[in-house]
């Protein structure tokens, strides 16, 4: 009998009041039949979005929001923050414009429960595609991080920096993750395949938003700063 997987979905955000609500309404119909958390995790924010994010959840008891108000921590510092608190068997990363649908989330389940640990959404591998494209510069900045990385850590994955990564919660017990920054994505993948763990990369649909909390520069530099020195092991 196949196992019936509960699932936790977490959506770190830095100044997102103008997605949040359909992140999360869209999440709930499109996964609503699943044993289903949503956790909204914002830090740093400038803007309404723990408020507005506070109000999801006192609206419906399967969304929860925290807030870390006065520094960002990053992405996947955020999103850390959001596992620690995350109680179901599967932990779900999605960015909050939502350039990858939730319905991805159903065939990242089947995947689980036939024995992947980490399901890596991707951009690049059969069945992926790119609805809205993102500017050449981000696309070339892309390939440039996906070549470094290949060589560095001797991976073989088509793409690291997509937004949806699906993973069994218990994987994250024997995993240090210390890099917050945008190289988190790098540094799980990393950490995982290292860990001899079963990872499985899954073509998805992406639509740009146009409106990325990713500035080329100076970010560029602090991600080739962070991968040299998760590389040297720092
Ligand atoms: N919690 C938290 N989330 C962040 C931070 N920086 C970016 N994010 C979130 O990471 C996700 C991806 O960001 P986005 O700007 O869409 O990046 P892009 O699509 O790669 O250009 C979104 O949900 C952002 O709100 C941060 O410092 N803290
Ligand atoms: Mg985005």
């Amino acid at each position: 009998m196949e196992e019936t997987l509960s699932v936790s979905v977490i959506f770190p955000c830095y100044n997102e009041e103008r997605n949040v609500e359909k992140a999360v309404s869209e999440t709930l119909d499109t996964l609503g039949d699943l044993e289903l958390e949503v956790i909204m995790e914002e830090d740093g924010s400038s803007d309404r979005t723990a408020e507005i994010a506070r109000s999801l959840a006192d609206g419906d008891p399967r969304v929860r929001a925290l807030s870390f108000p006065g520094a960002r921590l990053g992405r996947g510092g955020g999103f850390l923050k959001g596992a620690e608190v995350a109680s179901k068997d599967v932990i779900v990363l999605m960015d909050a414009d939502l350039a990858i649908h939730p319905r991805h989330v159903r065939d990242a389940l089947e995947r689980i429960a036939a024995g992947a640990d980490l399901v890596i959404g991707s951009r690049n591998a059969h069945g992926g595609r790119r609805i809205v494209n993102q500017t050449w510069a981000r696309v070339l900045t892309g390939v440039v991080y996906r070549t470094l990385v290949r060589l560095l850590f001797f991976l073989p994955h088509s793409d690291f920096q997509c937004g949806f990564k699906v993973m069994r919660r218990r994987i994250l017990d024997d995993i240090d993750l210390t890099h917050w920054d945008w190289e988190f994505d790098t540094e799980l993948i990393w950490k995982v395949h290292r860990a001899g763990l079963v990872i499985e990369e899954m073509g998805i649909v992406w639509t740009e938003r146009g409106d990325s909390r990713l500035h080329i520069f100076p970010d560029a530099l602090r991600m080739l700063r962070g991968l040299i020195l998760l590389r040297l092991g720092r």
